[in-house]
């Protein structure tokens, strides 16, 4: 087996056309400095690779949960539409004084992400999140009745009978912020009226809780919250880092890491998506239940390929490179 003198998992580096997508782990061989992986790499064919593991640490893609590829869960990739006053913008960490417009047409973008293989939509409404009362309903419904995909909504949802209408008016399912840390019991109650349709939305400021549009910081730990909720029935719970949001600077793995460990409800990652890499770094705390990945300005800005994206972590790709013999062949 002939091995490369330089290998990268980094699409980027190739272009998109001709950029390793995906890899799995076949084994390992060697002691000491020669240890290597063995590997099966999926560019537009499949190839099997022999890397020294030092140059995949040196590039940071060597680390426990790679293997997590092998598995068929997949991390979903999930585009977010945020929206303030009817159009789509992004705030820089949270700040409504510091907001990026980016489409005045919320539906036609969530339709582009529909057509680019999205299988979920996330949108918030900010206006919501800060007043604490809807204010883009009308857009809502119409991305909701435009999509065929599961859409799912947070921001100023703060009552029973409000999560109750989004539920009714073709939402999959609602976020809960606010009401997750002042009235716990009440999203109980929704989760065990509405099976895997209620996610609870924890936004943290250095660890700590913050509610109504991160406006307030609480004095309560992320993680504690999380493990307020491990038995509540929620589908899952979105961990978003206020630091990095809307930043792209990279998810916090830490702050994950915690989250995930904290409870065994699946952790959503939002917050410092930046690139196809950051997506890539999050499968190393998938075997913690880190199941999904919130990517918002990325795709906006273009530094993520939502397409590429879906493709490089969506598990039919190395089936069909391990099931196609076409698609598998050895150099
Ligand atoms: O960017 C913000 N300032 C912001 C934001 N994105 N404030 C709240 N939110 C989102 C949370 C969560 O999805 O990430 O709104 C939802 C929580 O809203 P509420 O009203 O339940 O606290």
């Amino acid at each position: 087996m002939k091995l490369p003198q330089r290998w990268t998992a980094q699409p980027a580096s190739h272009g998109i056309s001709g950029g390793y997508r995906h890899f799995q782990l076949l084994g390992e061989q060697g002691k000491g400095p020669e240890r290597a992986a063995r590997l099966e790499a999926v560019l537009e064919r499949g190839v099997r690779l022999v890397v020294p593991l030092r140059d995949l640490r040196d590039r940071r893609l060597w680390q426990p949960g790679w293997q997590s590829l092998r598995a068929t869960a997949a991390m979903q990739i999930i585009p977010a539409i945020d929206l303030l006053d009817g159009q789509c913008v992004r705030l820089h960490q949270g700040d409504y004084d510091q907001v990026t417009r980016f489409s005045s047409d919320p539906v036609a973008q969530a339709l582009d992400w529909q057509r680019q293989g999205a299988e979920r939509l996330h949108l918030v409404d900010l206006d919501g999140a800060r007043t604490g009362q809807p204010v883009n309903d009308q857009v809502i419904k119409a991305i909701t009745a435009a999509l065929s995909i599961p859409v799912q909504l947070g921001g100023g949802v703060r009552s029973a009978e409000r999560a109750e209408e989004l539920l009714a008016s073709g939402l999959d399912r609602v976020i809960l912020g606010t009401v997750a840390i002042e009235k716990p019991d009440l999203v109980d109650a929704l989760a065990s009226r509405h099976p895997g349709r209620v996610v609870v939305g924890i936004d943290a400021k250095d660890g700590l809780v913050a509610t109504r549009g991160w406006i307030e910081t609480s004095t309560v730990q992320a993680t504690d919250l999380a493990r307020r909720f491990a038995a509540s029935g929620v589908a899952a719970i979105i961990s978003t880092d206020i630091a990095t949001d809307g930043t792209l600077a990279g998810p916090n793995l830490e702050a994950l890491r915690a989250m995930a460990e904290a409870s065994s409800v699946p952790v959503i990652a939002s917050g410092g998506i930046g690139t196809l890499e950051d997506i890539l770094s999050l499968l190393t705390i998938a075997p913690l239940g880190v199941n999904g990945v919130i990517v918002g300005r990325a795709l906006y800005d273009g530094t993520v390929n939502l397409g590429e994206a879906l493709q490089a972590v969506g598990p039919e790709r190395v089936q069909d490179a391990l099931t196609s013999p076409k698609r598998s062949i050895t150099v």
